[in-house]
């Protein structure tokens, strides 16, 4: 193995961290991802044209300049902001923290940062939208993470690259800046369970990898046990994520956008990670155009996610772009139902599981396992014609017993050799179907499988 760089800026600790407010967020596995600001106002469109490209660009994609978007404040009215709504919206979805666009590449604050003037402040609502649904969400027993996008259109002292001097002086005036906003944001809300950073990627973010090592220790002074997402991180050449040894940096691994890896991917069970997801093909503010709305994903594809990302043991952030008045639209409630009513009754093959240990993906869904109480679960979500699954089982185990998870009634199975068993699914569900299987070592002494020489190593 090649020896080791030694770095200033690297991962801060080796290997996952076991505390209990690592633990928890662990076995949260579903989190709400919140994108609302002045982009939910114009909702993909200006000046009459629609842009079908993501709400929260709109600027980019119209050539917005910074001016007038920020006239964007004077509309920020959101009469239907209801904080108490969106929590109870939370929990009836089964999530178990969300995370909420404190400030996004716009430079627009949802909290009225001391630090600037564009903000929920300068709006007609007003008050402090951070404050409000922090108390709201955490009086639900809802986890809180603030997300933080490095990257700003609006501040003059931002650059995408440093090549003079003078880009350096503006630079480190605009770190400084985002560094108090985060200290303001940890010493107002000091609940919040973590941080999530995004538009860290540009090249004077990358050079700048001992800032992002400070915010790493500052957040986490002032909020012990508080959670960053790799993305804030690069080491001092600039490496992201992980670092130049290969750690990984921050508290998860934050990589997995718009996509999850493969569910057959095992290597990913190594780190801690999450992935984030849209229910448009392509935008997180809310996005009132028809042909997006063309993109939507089924409500169920989303739960499909949700249990692939338990079976490799990440956690999934469903995203809601809520609308600029403050209301949810239609399409997200949907989900919320859905995926709520499944979780309410199935929610025991996803809270506090993980992926399953000598289970290969089979195929027709996905297992896993709860490993504080052994069980293994299968989660049936692409139901074959005949109805037929086979659960191809660990070397010497064997299954005792399998339930419904969803009624806990007892489900027959057929033992068909040695490694599978056999269970026959309702072809009609349009649900997935989820069992808990009660798995035991086989003591293979008693009854070795025959094995007919001539066919040995074929
Ligand atoms: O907040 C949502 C999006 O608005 C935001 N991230 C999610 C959570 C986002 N910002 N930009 N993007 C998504 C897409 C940008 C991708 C790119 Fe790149 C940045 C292309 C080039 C620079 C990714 C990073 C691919 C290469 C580097």
């Amino acid at each position: 193995m090649a020896e080791a760089i030694p770095l200033m800026y690297g991962a801060q600790s080796e290997g996952r961290r076991d505390d209990e407010t690592m633990r928890r967020f662990r076995h949260d596995r579903f989190g709400q991802f919140i994108h609302w600001g002045l982009y939910s106002i114009p909702a993909g469109s200006w000046n009459g044209v629609t842009y079908d490209y993501a709400a929260e660009f709109l600027p980019q994609s119209a050539g917005i300049g910074p001016a007038r978007w920020a006239g964007l404040v004077d509309d920020f009215a959101a009469p239907e902001f209801d904080p108490e709504a969106w929590a109870s919206l939370a929990a009836d979805l089964g999530a178990r923290y969300v995370t909420v666009t404190a400030k996004h590449h716009d430079g627009f604050c949802l909290w009225p940062s001391s630090l600037t003037d564009f903000t929920v402040a300068a709006t007609p609502r007003g008050r402090d939208v951070i404050g409000e649904l922090v108390h709201a969400y955490t009086a639900r027993g809802i986890a809180v993470h603030l997300y933080y996008s490095v990257l700003d259109w609006h501040h003059p002292d931002w650059r995408y690259a440093i090549s003079s001097s003078q880009d350096e002086e503006a630079f480190d005036r605009y770190l400084s800046y985002a560094g108090e906003q985060l200290r303001e944001l940890a010493t107002r809300y000091p609940n919040v369970r973590g941080f999530w950073f995004d538009g860290t990627w540009d090249e004077s973010v990358k050079a700048n990898g001992r800032w992002s090592w400070e915010i790493e220790c500052m957040l986490k002074r002032l909020i012990p046990g508080a959670i960053v997402n790799s993305r804030l991180r690069a080491d001092e050449h600039g490496a992201r994520h992980r670092d130049s040894n290969g750690a990984l940096m921050g508290d998860y691994f934050s990589g997995f956008e718009r996509r999850l890896p493969d569910p057959w991917d095992r290597t990913v069970t190594a780190e801690d990670w999450e992935a984030c997801v849209t229910i448009p093909q392509n935008s997180w503010g809310y996005h009132a155009g028809a042909e997006v709305a063309r993109t939507h994903k089924h409500p169920l594809e989303l739960l499909e996610q949700l249990v692939q990302a338990v079976s490799l043991g990440g956690n999934l952030l469903l995203n809601f772009g809520p609308r600029g008045d403050g209301s949810f639209a239609p399409f997200e409630k949907d989900v919320v139902h859905t995926l709520g009513a499944w979780l309410e009754t199935n929610g025991a093959c996803i809270y506090g599981c993980g992926p399953a240990d000598g289970w290969d993906y089979p195929g027709w869904g996905y297992y896993t396992a709860d490993a504080e109480t052994g069980a293994v679960y299968a989660v049936v979500t692409r139901i074959p014609v005949s109805g037929a699954i086979a659960l191809q089982l660990p070397e010497r185990t064997r299954v005792r017993n399998a339930t419904a998870v969803a009624t806990g009634r007892p489900v027959p199975f057929a033992v068909r050799d040695d490694r599978t068993v056999r269970f026959e699914v309702d072809r009609a569900s349009v649900i997935p179907l989820a069992f808990a299987l009660e798995v035991e070592q086989r003591d293979d002494t008693a009854e070795q499988p025959e094995v007919n020489p001539d066919l040995a190593g074929i």
